[in-house]
């Protein structure tokens, strides 16, 4: 089975359509580009290799840009603008989740991806659940809401791949616990910003062996779909197998949420993983 893109309904149960391993689709988004920020849809924003800028909603600090003066304002209030929509947006499309949803990064990514150079481990053309290597997310899921703000009529297209069910139940014999001591090393190195879970080091390997394996890239279960621009999605990416394989211009904001606070936890990659491997994770 894989994930599906589902339309959005308001009122029709968001949350268990996301803990289900859905991505929910929004074909009139709740956010757009202004004119006068125009000008910013360009790669040229970015500083040095940087392929994103990112923005810390909780500073208002801005990274990965090379703009200055009047553009580097511009910049800032569109993506404190995006952040702050997006944020209402979850609230209220999820209601249950609303009191327990910690605000994350935001981020602007104004590079076309077909055909960009990158490492196997950073390639997003390939099939992959959302892992990151420096900040753990010890029990917290990952919710993500992404808009398609292309100027030229562009979708963003991504491959949707299979359930987290399968997905783990494929994977998890090649996943290891890390050695002990590997997380407080770790941080103490401050190559992590918190210690890092046995369920983050897991995630991490599911990541990598995902998109290391390129026969599994191509046989593995999935559906393309194509968000047109003009268009917002959301997903548990860190459930929802997912690749993007072209577009240009999209900002995504990243949401936080404790296990604890899913309507149904057991259908967490936490506790699918901690079923399998029969042992605590955290
Ligand atoms: O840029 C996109 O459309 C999604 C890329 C991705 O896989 C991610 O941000 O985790
Ligand atoms: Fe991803």
């Amino acid at each position: 089975m894989t994930s599906q893109v589902r339309p959005f309904d308001s009122g029709s149960g968001a949350e268990t359509l996301l803990e289900a391993g859905h991505v929910l689709w929004l074909p009139d988004s709740f956010f757009a580009v202004e004119v006068p920020e125009s000008p910013l849809l360009t790669p040229s924003v970015l500083a040095g290799t940087n392929k994103n800028v990112s923005f810390d909603p909780a500073s208002g600090r801005v990274s990965g840009a090379s703009a200055t003066g009047q553009s580097a304002g511009l910049l800032r209030g569109m993506l404190a603008r995006f952040s702050h929509d997006a944020d209402a947006f979850v609230r209220r499309a999820c209601p249950a989740y609303a009191d327990r949803l910690r605000l994350g990064r935001t981020s602007f990514r104004p590079v076309e991806i077909a055909g960009r150079e990158s490492s196997w481990r950073k390639d997003d053309t390939r099939l992959h659940v959302d892992s990151f290597p420096a900040t753990p997310v010890q029990d917290q899921r990952i919710l993500r809401v992404f808009v398609n703000v292309n100027p030229q009529g562009r979708p963003r297209s991504w491959r949707v791949g299979e359930d987290f069910d399968g997905l783990a139940a494929r994977f998890a014999p090649r996943l290891r616990a890390p050695m002990p001591g590997t997380a407080a090393l770790l941080h103490a190195l401050r190559l992590t910003k918190s210690r890092r879970s046995p369920y983050d080091a897991l995630m991490l390997q599911l990541h990598d062996r995902m998109k290391q394996d390129t026969a599994y890239q191509s046989a593995a279960p999935q559906m393309p779909f194509d968000f047109p621009p003009g268009s917002a999605w959301m997903a548990f990416t860190d459930q929802v197998s997912h690749a993007a394989m072209s577009g240009q211009h999209q900002l995504e904001q990243t949401f936080l949420l404790p296990v604890g606070a899913m309507l149904d936890e057991g259908r967490s990659p936490l506790r699918v993983l901690e079923r399998l491997k029969g042992r605590s994770l955290i």
